[in-house]
């Protein structure tokens, strides 16, 4: 079965949401097999998001994760990278579908409340990272 991996970012836990997106995610068929409360080092969130390195937003994402505890889980189901992003919506909330967790929760780029991984291999380097023990 495929797995994925979901960050309930800070923004999104400070603000008591979740229960609500994960409720989500769950409704949607997908199972939590893994689920941990986090205060983020610095180097996993830079090992996380390495990807973006060179960007200019890549600090402010770095301060972001790093700022106050998040929720990390893995998801299990079918097809669950691809399913787990439809129902995340789009990268800019103000672009994100209604009906997606961004869509309806949030406003701000920066503050778009969850990560999913955007591939299969993302999603096992992820795991690997967030969940070495799986
Ligand atoms: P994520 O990795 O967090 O699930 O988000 P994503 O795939 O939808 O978007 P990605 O391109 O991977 O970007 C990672 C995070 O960087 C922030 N970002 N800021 N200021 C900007 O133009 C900008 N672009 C991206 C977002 O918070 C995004 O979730
Ligand atoms: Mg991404």
């Amino acid at each position: 079965m495929d797995r994925t991996l979901i960050l309930v970012k800070p923004d999104a836990f400070a603000r008591g949401l979740t229960g609500e997106i994960l409720a989500r995610f769950e409704r949607k068929g997908l199972k939590i097999v893994a689920l941990k409360l986090v205060q983020t080092s610095r180097e996993t969130a830079e090992t996380h998001y390495a990807e973006h390195k060179e960007r200019p937003f890549f600090g402010e994402l770095v301060d972001f994760i790093t700022s106050a505890p998040l929720v990390a889980a893995v998801l299990e189901g079918q097809d669950v990278v691809k399913g787990s992003r439809q129902l995340i919506g789009a990268t800019n909330p103000l672009e994100a579908a209604t009906g997606s967790i961004r869509g309806d929760f949030a406003i701000e780029v920066g503050q778009n409340l969850v990560h999913g991984s955007d591939s299969p291999e993302s999603s096992a380097r992820e795991i690997g990272i967030w969940f070495p023990e799986l």
